[in-house]
């Protein structure tokens, strides 16, 4: 029998972890760690700091049973233009199609391909042919091409967590083609949804003269890379545990505690402007000047998580929301209501879990986003006699899944509303309904599954160790 013997899993991503403490990981570090665990393995990345030799310094191994996680650093000046750079300034809003927030520099697309070559470098002698290496995100798309150049011959994937723009999009992208060409020394691509992979698909075809085989596959200039969907997942048992915990509790206690019979809204996103902050505060504010009747009866939390705050995009779009914020209670608050709480630390996961299990409603309102986990999370940790509803973006990847979600287009303010309103007035039976088969997608497709599944096809992969024709 031909069986492929198990290698080592190698998942190499920006950041790294955390493998052990399960109160602080999210759904995806939950999902890897216990494919690591399962399997054995190395977690290889950035160490999260920065100093004078950067990718030339020491790696620092941590071990834990059957897995190590490696890290290097990268110099303030690979920091910049890798990270802050490329990868936040100009690929993050690419690929959610905001061409009005995007810039691009020669100087940080070369820093760019000079970090993947270093990590792939310093990644090559740790790695032998029988392991399945796995790359994960926006921040490694050289990688595999690198890896490939310094010999590496086993099977390669990769998985993009955030969309992959339609061609039309893509193109604005300097060096489009040179990007997308060294993806194709992956073996198996996966992405979130079936447009993702399709607007990939059709960028190779239409640009790079591609042409499709039969299975998921593609072939480009004499090279066949498999593209899938994969969509990712939590995990649902651990995350409805930690709603039933007695820290959950606490936070669920006080929530309703201050809402004093009020329902409450929440939204649980980082500080970002591809989560449609903005346009879901203006329906919150439709929803009170509409429906008049909800002014003293619902409460607003939108928690918020700085993040990339060194950027101008996220400075600006806080001072924005604030603004926007400080408005709204202006305008509606009485002595003894403030409709808009806006809060910008964060919660651990079990206290998350309670207040998503205090809200009647979440609202998950992205303007792009490849899945979305908060949507499943707040599914997850519902009380099933007496679940809240959750408001989705049709651009969420999540809407895949979850269409017994209220579907709203978030940059139409009334639609929002509405749903709002349907959403604060739905009777039990349609919120325990809805709920219910919500609740059988979010439980079916974990991040266990996510994982495993990507990892079979990948196994299943042929590698055939060859670069791009021209590369
Ligand atoms: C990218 C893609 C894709 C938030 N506030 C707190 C907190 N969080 C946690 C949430 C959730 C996670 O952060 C956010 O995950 P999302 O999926 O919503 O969004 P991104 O960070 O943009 O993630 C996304 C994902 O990758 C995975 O592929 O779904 O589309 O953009 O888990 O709960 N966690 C804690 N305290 C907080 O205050 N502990």
């Amino acid at each position: 029998m031909t069986h492929h013997q198990k290698g080592r899993l190698v998942v190499v991503s920006n950041r790294v972890g955390p493998l052990t403490d399960e109160g602080k990981a999210g759904g995806l570090a939950v999902g890897l760690a216990d494919a690591l665990k399962r399997r054995g393995g190395l977690w290889f990345g950035w160490s999260g700091e920065t100093s004078e030799e950067g990718t030339f310094s020491e790696e620092k191994t941590e071990v834990f049973g059957g897995t190590a996680m490696t890290t290097i650093d990268m110099t303030e000046e690979e920091l910049e233009g890798f990270y802050h750079g490329y990868a936040n300034r100009s690929l993050w809003p690419l690929l959610h199609y905001r061409l009005d927030l995007v810039q691009f520099d020669r100087q940080s697309d070369r820093v760019y391909r000079s970090v993947n070559q270093r990590f792939a470098a310093r990644l090559a002698p740790l790695v032998t042919d029988d392991d399945l290496v796995w790359v994960h995100d926006y921040h490694f798309f050289y990688l595999g091409s690198d890896l490939r150049r310094c010999g590496y011959k086993g099977r390669l994937g990769f998985f993009l967590h955030i969309p992959f723009a339609s061609p039309e999009i893509f193109m604005a992208l300097p060096g489009a083609h040179d990007l997308v060409h060294s993806m194709l020394a992956y073996d198996l691509i996966g992405f979130q949804t079936r447009q993702d992979r399709r607007n990939f698909v059709n960028f190779c075809i239409h640009e790079l003269g591609g042409h499709k085989l039969p299975g998921d596959r593609i072939e480009v200039g004499g090279r066949i890379v498999q593209a899938s969907v994969f969509p990712i997942g939590i995990d649902a048992e651990g995350f409805a545990r930690f709603a039933v915990s007695p820290e959950a509790g606490e936070h669920e206690e006080m929530l309703r505690d201050l809402a004093r019979g009020r329902l409450q809204i929440v939204g649980v996103d980082r500080l970002d402007y591809s989560k449609g902050l903005v346009e879901r505060l203006l329906g919150f504010e439709r929803l009170l000047e509409d429906f008049p009747d909800n002014r003293g009866g619902v409460n607003f939390l939108q928690i918020a998580p700085l993040s990339r705050s060194e950027l101008d995009a996220y400075i600006d779009l806080r001072a924005e929301l604030e603004g926007l914020a400080g408005r709204l209670n202006g305008r509606f608050a009485t002595l003894d209501w403030t409709p808009i709480q806006i809060m910008t630390t964060g919660f651990t996961r079990r206290a998350l879990a309670g207040i998503y299990r205090a809200a009647r409603v979440c609202m998950v309102t992205p303007l792009r986003d490849g899945m979305n986990l908060v949507a499943k999370e707040f599914v997850a940790a519902q009380d099933p006699t007496d679940p809240g509803v959750l408001i989705l973006s049709r651009f969420a990847g999540a809407r895949a899944e979850l269409m017994d979600a209220l579907i709203v287009n978030p940059y139409a303010t009334d639609e929002v509303a509405r749903a709002l309103q349907r959403a604060l007035t739905m009777p039990l039976a349609e919120r325990q309904e809805r709920h219910q088969a919500m609740r059988e997608k979010v439980f079916h497709g974990t991040a266990a599954h996510w994982c495993e599944s990507f990892l079979t096809a990948l196994e299943s992969a042929e590698p055939e160790a060859r670069l791009p024709a021209d590369a």
